[in-house]
């Protein structure tokens, strides 16, 4: 059979040709049959909001309709489509924070759903000027859970967790007036702007959409991560392995697939129940296998080490293992398409979230007042599921990697405690971080994060990028689906050190990490923020001025817009390795790529090659280093 060329992942490779094999399609097929995209939209040059049109505008100058009915000019509807995709990628991130936040408002001390890092709750409290003493755990935790729900609407005032950020940045902020408010208020100032006849100044839509970006990293994101760690644990380093291999042939599969832990740790529970285990037996399992997909994944196997069954584009091929009894999803990033697909096996596709019906799913709904029984029940279909199991049908790839996970901010400064002599100095600092960098044995940090995009070849924008830093001693944190492809390509093991270049590799050695680290889920990029925040902090610096990048070397989702836009308002420059829908309108891009820069002190740079990537971003960073007088 042919080399499907779709992957570098020998894995994916496999699963694609037997996909192929047994006639089911996957999303590489579906993107071969959409043919050329539409020019316009490919350039953000359509708008349809509203009915007078769809208009489209010519991309060529003097040449074609240069303006909408309404006379909005291709400057204009490119940055409104922008400021869109960023509202949109705003609201999923937030929604998904303001659920944890209600989730947190109904811990109790016999519910389902515990408080288990008290220390975290109670610093959240104290940052949040919350009385602590002398009141029970669970008051403390449901007047954060109130204090972080109000984030959502309060009338007046800035995010609370701006405050977070050096002062410099602060300012900086302050300066150019994109201060968010309240999360929703910000989508809907976006909605409203952005809807006809309102904003027609395209450099005023970006401003909109760095503040309403600044909601998503600093808001949104932040609590989501914050409150997950104070529910379900601060991620510690642990060990864990990746790719579909991880599937057994002779245990009931179950597969999480989605974002939020509130169903997933339940499911964690779930299958360590003993009638349920029983109940495998009885069905001829040799017991329950879980394994995670995206960033529910990614949440999972930061705390428990639970297995890493792919990234988001092997999230078809799980299912044509046939080895899968079930998929579990709540919200985001879930392929319609495995509705079909889960009827060519015996997998069951079920679907959990009111806010994510999908149809030709199995939904069973998750109620999180009775959570555990809720994950039992879905726990027992899949189980009930083994039997119908077609053997000539399954194939599970043997193909996994070793990978170390589980770095958090606080598990990274545990690590470094490491190297601190504890007489002398602080422990529990990024003070040894920040020494390697300024000392040039570590030339700078990179966070590396993203999804899968069929239109580059899968985890070879991760992967290449990755190799090519860790070479040149450049630290890489990463995030989501990027994660991931790092994990399946043995970046995360110990002995990927091996691939760092002698400065990095030292460094891993007397921490003992390895040179790629992973921060978890998407909505935990804003560990990454507090991370360079911190490190600013130490160095009396702008997070600007640090030898600090950004990379989306295969992006597809608006999530994906509003973090690379909060990303670069935060002061870093980010690398994207697919071209945003802006081409159209010159102004848009040269806000972005250029006057950006002048703004917020950082800029986005567009490069699909990841080996260019690479050479750009080592050189920004030499830059940086030497304009901070950093030895070269
Ligand atoms: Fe056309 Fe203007 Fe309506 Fe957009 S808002 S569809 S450009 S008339
Ligand atoms: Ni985050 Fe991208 Fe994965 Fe989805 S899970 S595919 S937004 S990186
Ligand atoms: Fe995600």
């Amino acid at each position: 059979m042919e080399e499907k060329n779709y992957s570098i992942d020998p894995v994916t490779e496999e699963l694609a040709r037997k996909a192929e094999k047994e006639g089911v399609e996957t999303l590489w097929d579906r993107k071969k049959a959409m043919k050329t995209p539409c020019g316009f939209g490919e350039q953000g040059l359509c708008c349809r909001i509203c009915a007078m049109g769809p208009c489209r505008i010519s991309p060529t100058e003097g040449k074609g309709a240069q303006r909408g009915i309404c006379g909005a000019t291709a400057d204009v509807i490119v940055a409104r489509n922008l400021a869109r995709m960023i509202a949109g990628g705003l609201a999923t991130h937030s929604d998904h924070g303001r659920d944890i936040a209600h989730v947190l408002h109904m811990a109790s001390r016999d519910g389902n759903y515990k408080i288990t890092d008290e220390k975290k709750l109670l610093n959240l409290a104290a940052e949040w000027k919350i009385q602590t003493e002398n009141r029970d755990i669970y008051d403390i935790a449901h007047e954060v859970a109130e204090v972080a729900l109000n984030e959502f609407g309060k009338p007046f005032g800035a995010l609370k967790l701006l405050e977070r950020a050096p002062e410099q940045r602060k300012q900086v902020w302050e300066k150019n007036q994109i201060i968010p408010g309240a999360i929703d208020k910000e989508i809907v100032t976006i909605m409203h702007s952005t809807h006809i006849g309102c904003c027609a100044n395209a450099e005023d839509l970006i401003y909109k959409g760095m503040k309403g970006s600044l909601a998503d990293g600093w808001g949104g994101s932040m609590i989501g991560t914050e409150l997950s760690d104070i529910l379900f644990g601060v991620p510690v380093p642990r060990e864990t392995e990746a790719n579909l291999g991880v599937l057994e042939e002779d245990q009931v599969n179950i597969i999480v697939h989605g974002h939020e832990p509130s169903l997933s740790e339940m499911i964690v529970l779930a299958v360590e129940d003993p009638e349920l285990l029983q109940l495998a037996k009885e069905v001829g399992a040799k017991g329950i296998n879980l394994a995670g997909m995206c960033c529910t994944s990614n949440e999972v196997t930061m705390r428990h080490g639970i297995k890493i069954a792919g990234n988001f584009a092997q999230q078809e091929l799980a299912i044509i293992t046939g080895a899968v009894e079930a998929v579990i999803v709540d919200v985001q990033c879930i392929f319609p398409a495995l509705a079909p697909l889960a009827k060519c096996y015996h997998t069951k596709f079920i679907t959990t979230s009111p806010k994510a019906k999908i149809t030709g799913a199995t939904h069973i709904e998750f109620e999180e007042e009775k959570a555990l029984a809720s994950a039992k029940q879905i726990v027992k279909e899949a189980i009930l599921n083994f039997k119908n199991r077609n053997k000539e049908k399954v194939f599970i790839p043997q193909a996994k990697s070793p990978a170390m996970v589980g770095y958090s901010v606080e598990a990274i400064k545990n690590q470094l405690d490491r190297v601190v002599n504890s007489n002398i100095d602080e422990i529990g600092t990024l003070k040894p971080l920040a020494d390697c960098i300024v000392s040039g044995v570590l030339r700078g940090a990179a966070g590396i994060v993203g999804c899968n995009n069929p239109k580059i070849k899968h985890d070879y924008g991760h992967i290449e990028l990755m190799k090519e830093l860790i070479k040149n001693d450049i630290i890489i944190v990463t995030t989501g689906c990027a994660a991931q492809a790092a994990a399946k390509a043995g970046l995360m093991s110990k002995e990927a050190r091996k691939f760092a270049g002698k400065g990095l590799e030292r460094v891993c050695e007397l921490v003992d990490i390895p040179p790629v680290l992973h921060m978890g889920s998407c909505v935990d990029i804003s560990r990454i923020l507090l991370l360079v925040s911190e490190l600013a902090q130490l160095l009396q610096v702008d997070m600007s001025a640090l030898p600090v990048v950004g990379a989306a070397p295969e992006w597809m989702s608006e999530k994906a817009v509003s973090i690379g836009t909060y990303v670069v308002t935060s002061g870093i420059d980010t690398w994207l390795g697919v071209v945003p829908p802006v081409t159209g309108s010159a102004t848009v891009v040269d806000l972005l790529t250029n006057k950006a820069e002048d703004i917020v002190g950082a800029k986005f740079y567009v490069e699909p090659d990841p080996r260019k990537a690479a050479q750009q971003m080592i050189e920004r960073i030499e830059e940086k280093r030497e304009a901070l007088g950093l030895s070269l």
